[in-house]
């Protein structure tokens, strides 16, 4: 009986990845597993200003990380909600991943290939960075003589 692979061959995800933490790293370690490569739209800071997001890092730094990253085989800018299907064709792509918080919202995509949805990591958020960062500036600038 052959093993049965259920190796895909290119994975893509997108995400705009600020403050790199580790429920960012925890998702691209098991997108990574899913197939023989990872490759990761990142949003361009023009396309956070229409999502409604303020990142901390520019664009630059934030796929910079993604690249250091051992999970990550390539990036590029996502700049629009409408550029998958291509980006699916262009990278040829069998597999589609995204955490959980966006369940169900790219099933269209099935179309062209393979779509899952993975579990987030709790309890870790870049928003929730941020809250633990202005706290902690405004208890160090009380402390501080
Ligand atoms: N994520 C996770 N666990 C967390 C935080 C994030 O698994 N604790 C996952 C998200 O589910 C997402 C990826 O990490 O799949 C990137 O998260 P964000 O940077 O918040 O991405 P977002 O701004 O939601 O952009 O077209 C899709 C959008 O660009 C997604």
């Amino acid at each position: 009986m052959l093993p049965v692979t259920s190796k895909y061959n290119v994975v893509l995800t997108y995400g705009t990845f600020d403050l790199f933490h580790v429920g960012h790293v925890r998702l691209l370690r098991r997108l990574a597993e899913l197939g023989d490569r990872l490759i990761v739209g990142c949003s361009s800071d023009e396309f956070n200003r229409i999502k409604g997001k303020t990142c901390v890092m520019p664009f630059e730094h934030r796929a910079e990380i993604l690249m250091a990253c051992r999970y990550v085989a390539d990036v590029f800018p996502e700049d629009s909600w409408d550029q998958k299907v291509g980006d699916i064709h262009r990278f040829n792509a069998d597999v589609f991943a995204m955490g959980d918080d966006w369940a169900g919202k790219f099933d269209e995509l099935s179309a062209h290939c393979d779509v899952i949805y993975l579990s987030r990591t709790e309890n870790i958020s870049t928003t929730r960075l941020k809250t633990v960062m202005r706290n902690w500036e405004d208890t160090a600038g009380k402390t501080t003589v």
